[in-house]
Order: C-alpha cells, then sequence, then structure tokens
C-alpha cells in the first residue's frame, strides 16, 4: 500500500522548494488511483495554506504532447489561484525546477458540469474562450515520470497565464497559433490538435475530473492541455502565443 498522505507531503514540497525528486514508480508501482489520492492532498495542502481552487488543467490531449513525454492517456490537474499569472507578468525562473511552457486554449465556465455530456453540453456551459499558455514543471528529476508519478505530481501543473476573453459562438475547433520566444516562432499548430477538437478536452474534464471535484464549477476555468510540443525556458526569454482571431499572450522570465 502507498502512503499517500507521506507521498502528497514529498510533492507538495518538492515543488514548493523547487527540489527534483525521484520517481515514486523507481522504487513501487503506482496506479491512477492511488495517484490521483496523492494529487488531491498535495493539493488540499495548498488550499489548506490559502490558495482556492480555480480550475481544472486537462493533459496529453494533443498527439504531441503524448510523444513529448512517453506517456500516452488523457490525466488532469488542479488550477490554484496562486498559479495564475497576469497577462504581460515576469515569471521568476528560480521558483522552478525546470519550467517548460506550452499554448493553450483556456475555457471559462458560466454553469457546472460534470460526468458524461455530450459536446454541445459542454459547449453550453461555456462563458468564454481565450489563447492561454500553461507553465508545467515536472518535480521529477530531468522530467522523467510514468503515468502514475505525473498524475501524482498534480499533472506538471505549476502556473498558467490567460490571454484576452472571447465569445465561444465562433468556431474555435481548428484556429492556427504560434508560439515565440523573442519573436521567433518556436511551435507553430491549430487547436485542432487538441483531441480533434478542443471542446472535447471540456468533455473529459466534465467526465474525468467533474466527479472528483464535486463537478466543475461555474467560473472556473479549465485548460484543454497544449496543443504541441512545450518549450523549456530560459532566463531573459519573452514568450508569446498568438491564436488566430483570439489575440495573444505572453509571460517573461527572469531569473
Ligand atoms: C504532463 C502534463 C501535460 C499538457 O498540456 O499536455 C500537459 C507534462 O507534459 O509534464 O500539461
Ligand atoms: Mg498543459
Amino acid at each position: 500500500m502507498t502512503d499517500i498522505a507521506g507521498a502528497a507531503e514529498i510533492v507538495d514540497q518538492a515543488a514548493r522548494a523547487a527540489e527534483a525528486i525521484p520517481q515514486f514508480t523507481d522504487t513501487a508501482p503506482l496506479g491512477a488511483v492511488e495517484a490521483y489520492a496523492i494529487q488531491a492532498q498535495s493539493i488540499a495542502r495548498r488550499l489548506a495554506r490559502g490558495e482556492k481552487l480555480v480550475g481544472v488543467k486537462m493533459g496529453l490531449t494533443s498527439r504531441a504532447k503524448m510523444a513529448q513525454v512517453g506517456v500516452d492517456e488523457v490525466i488532469w490537474g488542479r488550477l490554484t489561484d496562486a498559479m495564475r499569472l497576469e497577462e504581460g507578468a515576469c515569471l521568476s525562473r528560480g521558483r522552478y525546477v525546470h519550467p517548460r511552457i506550452e499554448p493553450e486554449l483556456a475555457f471559462l465556465l458560466k454553469t457546472d458540469i460534470e460526468g458524461e455530456v455530450t459536446p454541445a453540453e459542454a459547449l453550453a456551459a461555456v462563458e468564454a474562450i481565450a489563447p492561454a499558455m500553461e507553465i508545467i514543471d515536472s518535480r521529477y528529476r530531468n522530467f522523467k515520470f510514468t503515468l502514475g508519478d505525473v498524475i501524482a505530481d498534480n499533472s506538471s501543473s505549476s502556473g498558467f497565464v490567460v490571454g484576452p476573453w472571447a465569445s465561444p459562438t465562433q468556431d474555435f475547433s481548428n484556429l492556427g497559433l504560434i508560439m515565440e520566444i523573442d519573436g521567433r516562432a518556436v511551435e507553430v499548430g491549430s487547436t485542432a490538435a487538441i483531441l480533434g477538437d478542443p471542446i472535447r478536452s471540456l468533455v473529459a474534464a466534465a467526465r474525468l475530473a467533474g466527479p472528483a471535484l464535486g463537478g466543475l464549477k461555474a467560473g472556473w476555468i479549465v485548460l484543454a492541455g497544449g496543443a504541441t510540443a512545450a518549450h523549456a525556458l530560459s532566463v531573459g526569454e519573452t514568450v508569446r502565443t498568438v491564436m488566430q482571431n483570439l489575440g495573444s499572450v505572453s509571460i517573461r522570465v527572469l531569473d
């Protein structure tokens, strides 16, 4: 039996100290059910310190992401208010182990949803959509993990930034996007890379994360998952994602 509380303390501490830890699965197998229990307890520790749950991140919803980390199942994690960066904000590199950034689409919910919903039902729960980026920072050495490890580590989530909100009435199933470092394109793709249509990621969030959280709540943000591979951040970089019709979102990296 895994020591759930002990493992939750280890990942929470690693995130706070920005110190890499060995994979749990180096020493014993860790299934998804136990791993989500570890994630829940590690985030409960943050909530006990005053952070607020503000949404959910979906992960490994595109082939590019699955290939980059060698895990091919859709996963999810919890977002707290402390993880949010303001548009254009500076990120302090020293607060992370080995941060990466990836272009995503964000949903803002206007009604609660949970369980099996159709894409049309999921869309009806969306207040707005926005270009976004997620900062992922696996707490495991060399950014290497198995499915159980990454789930326990809140699916690598460390931060996120959201650009301008727009109406979800427009078709966002195949919007071109470019992620630039200092004005140079490093990743080019489309929202269609996210499960063929990012609304499917919201459907998956309702089914997978909804029951564990008592539903996805009105006012929450859901990140649909990286549309391209992630880029490893270096001090001095300005990262900007431009999404067709939706505008752009950026951050800067300081030391
Ligand atoms: C796992 C988290 C994946 C995404 O958008 O696919 C993720 C990782 O890549 O470390 O956030
Ligand atoms: Mg992501």
